[in-house]
């Protein structure tokens, strides 16, 4: 969602400021700004859309300064729009960017209007910047205007301010939204995914709620929710971690699709062996607490979500394990029961899903017995604050429609199926066969990825469609959830999944020739109630799209196209039928011309609720 960078230094900060915006623009935003303390005044430029264009304003007018914060909106509270788009000023002297929502920001806006503070937009962040501004003329010491501020107002905040006045500092604070503070020699940084910050250091350290932190070229204080000084763990971030790079490939998506059979081995790299799964891959202690597992609950959003429904499959038909999923933005507003000897597995691929988060901390203090997350980026908020966490190690994804984060998610709760099953009854010789099937997977991606120029062809045919419907059976009707949203999230098409046998008591009454209808058909013991279903559309007029292996003996014709799938095991097939279904919507995007990497009112890492 938004970006937030910002730097202390002696060197001129806006090129790293706008490299930082530029790392952060795969998460979608609206506009961008930048202010940099120019002498003994503030110089800020603002524009709306993409960082170009604050790039190509800058290039006309430089700004010279070694204290700046620049920032990229992703608008919650007033249209995007130049004079909503951060850094917002107070008396000319003091700048703020701000990702999260200022829930209390109307209270505020009353009073501080009474008390003469001017307002130019409608965002609840200029709220924040008088506010502070106020109280730094109380106090006289922007670190304790910071500190009162996170005091009186509710909601979530990622922030940096900096006073035109004493250009020497900057003063940061994270309640809610995540913050790392970047380590040079005699320059500091800051941003909300270290990412930003790759080119200029490669140590961080990761801010925790509540804590406010003062930069200045040589020093960092963090204080903690309570005010107290605070020493925090520096982190040593690998440069592999820095991918933002698209190599070869048009589109980070299909640079991102293209990398699952590597991501998939490091998953699983130190994980199985040829006998099972390896012991202690989920934290010290978790395997301690497996026998008492009687239940997993899941919650997640999006994509995640789907990886989550897959697993309730594996769960319940592997392990033995009795499994719920939930949408977390639903599962947190709702009176829930919670099973005993339940274990509390939130997913997420940036760890700081804002929804998913709160559903964790709401869950930590309602008995679960114990929390786990699935989770790619190290450091996260929700990696920090559950029991145990288990690294999908995809590598940073940039695209904003998740794809490698998906099939690593998917690898990583088949481990805690087969660690959990264990104790339920799975035999050795059953994981045994699970871990053959989990290593021939990285090869079985590879040959997936080769339907590519078909599934281009085919791509063709959906430019002019307005809808289209996935359908699949057991562990694969979540695929075709996920295949729906991939092709609605890039493509724009109105796509619904259904589970195959679903059909008839609803859906079926959409299907014309307008309507063509996505299967996903592997050989499994669905097949020949799928084929019934299968049938039942086809005699209704509409051109189905059918992704089978060939024993799944589907033929094409004129009213059905049939794209070959490796032969695959059961258990890895939802991961494997995955990838064609992401290279459609790829395909049909682009021949489209849509956004691929960044589509329209999307964001990456939804840090708001
Ligand atoms: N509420 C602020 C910041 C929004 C945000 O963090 N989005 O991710 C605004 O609307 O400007």
């Amino acid at each position: 969602m938004c970006g937030i960078v910002g730097a202390v230094a002696q060197r001129d900060v806006a090129e790293i400021l706008l490299e930082g915006l530029r790392r952060l623009e795969y998460r979608g935003y609206d506009s961008a700004g930048l202010a940099v303390i120019q002498g003994k005044t503030l110089a800020r430029i603002r524009r709306v859309g993409k960082v170009k264009n604050l790039t190509d304003a800058i290039n006309e007018n430089p700004v010279i300064g070694g204290t700046g914060i620049a920032h990229t909106r992703w608008a919650t509270h007033g249209e995007p729009s130049e004079r909503n788009a951060h850094p917002h000023l107070s008396n000319e002297n003091i700048a703020v960017v701000h990702n999260g929502i200022i829930e209390n920001y109307k209270e505020l806006k009353n009073e501080l209007s009474k008390e003469g503070y001017a307002f130019t937009s409608e965002t609840d962040t200029e709220v924040l910047t008088h506010l502070i501004h106020k109280l730094q003329n109380e106090t006289k010491d922007l670190l304790s205007a910071v500190q009162k501020a996170t005091k009186i107002v509710t909601g979530a905040y990622g922030t940096a301010v900096i006073d035109s006045n004493n250009s020497d500092q900057m003063i940061v604070a994270r309640s809610g939204s995540p913050l790392v503070i970047g380590l040079g020699i005699g320059e500091h940084f800051v941003a909300s995914d270290q990412l930003a910050l790759l080119p200029v250091t490669s140590r961080f350290i990761y801010l925790e709620e509540g804590d406010v932190a003062r930069l200045t070229r040589k020093t960092v204080e963090i204080f903690d929710k309570n005010g107290q000084p605070v020493d925090r763990k520096i982190n040593l971030v690998d440069a592999k971690s820095d991918s933002a790079d698209k190599g070869e490939y048009r589109h980070y998506m299909m640079k991102e699709i293209f990398e699952q059979p590597t991501c998939v081995r490091q998953t699983l790299e130190g994980r199985i062996n040829t006998q099972g799964v390896e012991s202690g891959i989920f934290g010290n202690g978790f395997e301690a607490i497996t026998g008492q597992i009687k239940h997993v609950t899941i919650v997640a959003c999006g994509t995640s979500y789907h990886a989550g429904m897959v697993a309730k499959y594996w769960f319940e038909q592997y392990a033995g394990v009795s499994c719920s999923v939930e949408i977390a933005s639903e599962f947190r507003y709702r009176k829930f029961y919670v099973h005993e000897g339940s274990l509390f597995v939130s997913i997420s691929q940036s760890g700081e899903t804002a929804d998913t988060l709160a559903a964790l901390r709401l869950a930590k203090e309602q008995g679960y017995l114990s929390s786990l997350t699935i989770c790619n980026v190290m450091g996260s908020s929700l990696v920090r604050e559950s029991d145990f966490n288990f690294m999908t190690r995809a590598g940073t994804e940039i695209g904003v429609a998740s794809t490698k984060a998906f099939t690593t998610q998917l690898v990583s709760l088949l481990l805690l199926v087969l660690t959990l099953g264990r104790h339920k009854g799975l035999t050795s010789d059953h994981e045994k066969e699970m871990v053959a099937a989990l290593m021939q997977l990285p090869g079985k991606i590879e040959q997936a990825l080769m339907a590519n120029d078909v599934i281009e062809t085919l791509a063709e045919e959906f430019a002019d469609k307005n809808h289209a419907l996935f359908l699949g059976r057991g562990d694969q009707y979540p695929i075709a959830m996920e295949g729906a949203l991939k092709l609605k999230e890039i493509s724009y098409i109105h796509a619904e999944a259904y589970a195959a046998g679903e059909l008839k008591h609803g859906p079926i009454a959409l299907i014309d020739a307008d309507m063509p209808v996505i299967v996903v058909a592997p050989n499994n013991e669905l097949l020949e109630k799928l084929h019934s279903n299968v049938e039942e559309v086809r005699a209704r007029g509409s051109i189905l799209y059918v992704f089978a292996d060939k024993a799944a003996k589907f033929e094409s014709d004129d009213t059905q196209k049939v794209v070959d799938v490796v032969a695959t095991e059961a258990i890895t097939a939802p991961i494997v039928y995955t990838v064609p279904l992401q290279l459609l919507s790829y395909h049909v995007a682009v021949i489209k011309g849509t956004d691929v990497d960044q589509p329209r009112n999307l964001a990456k890492s939804v840090t708001v609720e």
